[in-house]
């Protein structure tokens, strides 16, 4: 039983300066949620239409997830495979998506990329090039082409770091540590607009309400909710979603969850952190305990480069067959590759894994297995203009839907950032200069300030242990291979954390308002994972990174979206039919055959 607590009103007096009912305001006209890639790119682009733009992070920047991004930055430049261009990208990316991504998203996303990586080399991004002058292009999985333009293994923090200091350089405020808990969203006339949002310094404990003209939230995905991830502790645990579904947003494809074929499997405070497709993409091999390089079963024809799902399944049914190692992992070697070229391509490689073990990998193999990596769903845009459905409401990035369909194609997501990121901060912008007169309401500031107010309270739970359940869940039901019944007993699991989430322990401390971030972190996580098994549940079929054991047929009937929206409250899911290809792109389809790789896996 919850009740708040009387020190906890003192203290806030005395020490912080954050009484409840207190806080104070920030205006512009437009803000971004997400200090990450796509909210960057999205900040300058507004900037450069002539707004105010505030950006809030809840890390501190340039440590935002993007940096994690490692081995490269699609973009059908040409410079290494001349015969490349974006029509090849977009056959790639959508039958690769097993035809459920909108494909014009997926083609805006392919023409625009190598401008965007254009503009990032301009900007100083310190990209690898060859003797030529020109961008090297490395190869990475199921592309047909090289395509894949990288930093050694460090693509993401260069493409933050360039993209932090352009912010920089134009001034932009970035506003870091800083925790959002609700988007501010009024109805009138039957149509919901969102004019700003509430957040609270997760150090001083500080309430902000920022108001905006329009908002954009790029503020990630959701896989820190399985128990081996490659994101870090409080990143992506679905705050972005809990976030847009309170606001009014559907969610699109959260079933679709990528795993990516090669994370750590110990040391255990590392488990699930990214090993480089980059490794396989300079020659690495997958063998199991027995010696044998097994992609020759799953895919003969493009072997270690197959697709990620196809990847992460053959790791997974190595593993779970018997045939991995003493840490179900299975073995990636890239020791034939010589020393040098490997301390050139993937020096974060080398590194992590001479620091975490003493292995060098130009000796001996690297122990592997499939880590949730992606969350290939989220909010549902308009492919155009990233807007929501939410009026003054956009989104890119991780957190929304619509690119990579049933399995993403590694290198695309830094480019959809880019890409999107932009689209989404001039369309904000947009709105905003289009905007007649401005809404402000007192009761929807009101209601968003009680809920900090009703969560900060003594109670019998504490986050972390709830979190760590969930993680659990996620990972034993909801994982790469799922079951209806695994499924439906991990969401009758799920709602026991739900209901123990509405008792946790929130008190402010010396050591800030962590508490607070963890226990809204908790309630992202739990939507975000609702909304995931309610979608997987739905989709009675195998495709792409859903692969179900009771439905192992890929159904052309399902070649649809499920949809997850709040209705009374409640997650309702819901089936919607995906765009038609138009006639150009379904000629690229025809003109640009690809090899064929029919055949599941598991039978
Ligand atoms: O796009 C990605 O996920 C990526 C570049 C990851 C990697 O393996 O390096």
């Amino acid at each position: 039983m919850k009740h708040r607590s009387g020190q906890l009103f003192s203290e806030q007096k005395n020490g912080r300066g954050s009484m409840v009912g207190n806080y104070r305001t920030r205006i512009c006209n437009v803000l971004v949620i997400g200090s990450g890639g796509a909210g960057l790119r999205a900040a300058i682009s507004a900037h450069n239409s002539g707004c105010e733009v505030l950006v809030i992070g809840k890390r501190i920047r340039n440590d935002a997830h993007t940096t994690l991004a490692s081995g490269g930055i699609n973009a059908a430049l040409g410079t290494v495979d001349p015969q490349d261009n974006w029509k090849h990208h977009f056959v790639d990316t959508y039958q690769e998506g097993y035809n459920i991504g909108d494909p014009r998203t997926v083609e805006i996303l392919v023409k625009d990329a190598p401008a965007r990586v254009e503009e990032l080399v301009s900007w100083g991004a310190p990209f690898a090039k060859n003797s030529d002058g020109k961008l090297d292009q490395r190869y990475f999985g199921a592309h047909t082409y090289r395509r894949t333009c990288y930093a050694g293994d460090y693509t993401g923090r260069a493409i933050l770091n360039t993209l932090v200091s352009k912010v920089e350089e134009l001034q932009i405020p970035i506003i870091d540590m800083t925790y959002v808990s609700r988007l501010l969203v009024d109805t009138q006339n039957g149509q919901r607009r969102c004019f700003g949002a509430v957040g609270f310094d997760i150090n001083s404990g500080q309430r902000t309400v920022f108001l905006s003209d329009s908002v954009v939230l790029a503020a990630g995905g959701h896989t820190r909710i399985w128990r081996r991830s490659s994101s870090r502790r409080d990143e992506n645990t679905g705050d972005a979603m809990r976030l847009a579904l309170n606001a009014g947003c559907r969610l699109a494809d959260m079933e679709m969850v990528q795993f990516h074929p090669t994370g750590m499997v110990h040391p255990e405070s590392l488990s699930g952190t990214l090993v480089t497709e980059a490794v396989r993409g300079e020659g690495g091999r997958l063998i199991n305990s027995v010696g044998e390089r097994y992609m020759e079963k799953y895919d003969p024809l493009r072997m270690e480069l197959s697709t990620r799902d196809r990847v992460a399944l053959a790791n997974y049914t190595e593993i779970q067959e018997g045939r991995g190692t003493e840490n179900n992992g299975v073995l990636l070697d890239i020791s034939h590759v010589e020393k040098g070229v490997i301390l050139e391509k993937l020096p974060r490689m080398y590194r992590q894994f001479m620091e975490s073990q003493m292995l060098d990998i130009s000796k001996g193999p690297m122990e592997v297995a499939p880590t949730a990596h992606y969350s290939m769903g989220g909010v549902v845009v308009d492919p155009e203009t990233h807007s929501t459905g939410v009026m003054g409401l956009y989104a890119a990035g991780e957190c929304t839907s619509g690119v990579h369909g049933a399995n993403r194609l590694g290198g695309n997501s830094l480019a959809e950032i880019l890409v999107f990121g932009k689209i989404a901060g001039s369309e904000a912008s947009k709105f905003s200069s289009d905007l007649d007169f401005q809404i402000r309401s007192r009761s929807v500031i009101q209601e968003a300030m009680d809920e900090l107010d009703d969560l900060t309270t003594e109670g019998e739970q504490l986050a972390r242990p709830l979190q760590r359940a969930v993680r659990n869940i996620m990972w034993n039901h909801c994982g790469v291979m799922r079951s209806g019944k695994g499924l439906e007993e991990g969401l009758k699991e799920l709602m026991k954390i739900k209901e123990a989430s509405s008792d946790v322990d929130v008190r402010p401390s010396a050591e800030g308002f962590s508490d607070l971030a963890l226990a809204l972190d908790l309630l992202g996580s739990i939507d975000s994972a609702e909304a995931t098994i309610r979608s997987a549940i739905a989709r009675k079929e195998s495709r792409g990174a859903h692969q179900r054991s009771d439905f192992p047929e890929t159904l052309k009937e399902e070649a649809v979206n499920y949809v997850i929206e709040l209705v009374m409250e409640e997650q309702v899911v819901a089936k919607s039919s995906v765009a038609p290809l138009p006639e150009e792109l379904l000629n690229a389809m025809d003109e640009y055959e690809r090899p064929s790789v029919d055949g599941r896996l598991l039978e």
